[in-house]
């Protein structure tokens, strides 16, 4: 049994979609971010970032959502949503997923969080990078959908997936969001139509992008 902390649409998305797409028991523990419940001794205790997610796997804490979703794959090799080590896939694999958590989630961050950043009178110029980092990672991966497609991985859907079309949705609100790249939003419409997403929204009880 798996306990997954986290919050409405944030990071820890990616981890409970992966969940529900292994169809494995875990419990859903909602974090309170407007209640500052992640800076809280007790969440510090699990993950001293004081960020969701965090996965409680037999008994022990983990964070990071990459190192989560690499690790779900692993726990569930039947599942076939990671290619295995050694599986000829697996090395385009681990590309995406660590492009993604050290390019785009980043930039995300800091298009969120542009005080982290810089200085109060640059946070407009912080966003400005940001925005053109995150607008890079979308052509990219927009040139290798288009001529690999449709998923990530080609014919095969992956965790990968789930993880690229978290960030995505995270772009709904920026001035030129994912789906403006036709074969990312091919992509999101693929994924928004399995069961785990329609799920996912109503355990998180989420409407926007649905
Ligand atoms: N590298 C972390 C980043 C997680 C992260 O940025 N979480 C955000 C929500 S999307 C968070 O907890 N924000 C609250 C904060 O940083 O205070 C991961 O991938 O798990």
């Amino acid at each position: 049994m798996y306990v997954l902390y986290g919050s409405p649409g944030t990071a820890s998305m990616a981890v409970h979609l992966a969940l529900l797409e292994l169809d494995v028991p875990y419990e859903w523990r909602t974090v309170d971010l407007e209640a500052r419940a992640h800076k809280s001794a007790e969440y510090l205790r699990l993950n001293p970032n004081g960020q969701v997610p965090t996965l409680i796997v037999d008994g022990q804490p983990y964070y990071e959502c990459a190192a989560l979703l690499l690790l779900l794959g692993e726990r569930h090799p039947q599942a076939g949503l990671a290619p295995a080590p050694g599986a000829p896939q697996r090395a385009t694999y681990l590309q995406w997923v660590v492009h993604l958590a050290n390019t785009l989630q980043p930039a995300f961050r800091q298009w969120f969080y542009p005080q982290d950043f810089a200085a109060v009178e640059h946070e407009g110029e912080a966003k400005d990078f940001a925005r053109a980092r995150i607008e890079a990672v979308w052509q990219r991966l927009d040139a290798h959908l288009a001529a690999h497609g449709p998923y990530l991985l080609g014919e095969r859907f992956s965790l990968l997936d789930l993880y690229a079309t978290m960030l995505m949705r995270w772009s709904r609100n920026m001035p030129r969001p994912a789906t403006a790249w036709p074969a990312l939003a091919a992509l999101a419409q693929r994924v928004k139509a399995r069961p785990s997403w329609q799920r996912l929204y109503q355990i998180e009880a989420l409407t926007e992008w649905a």
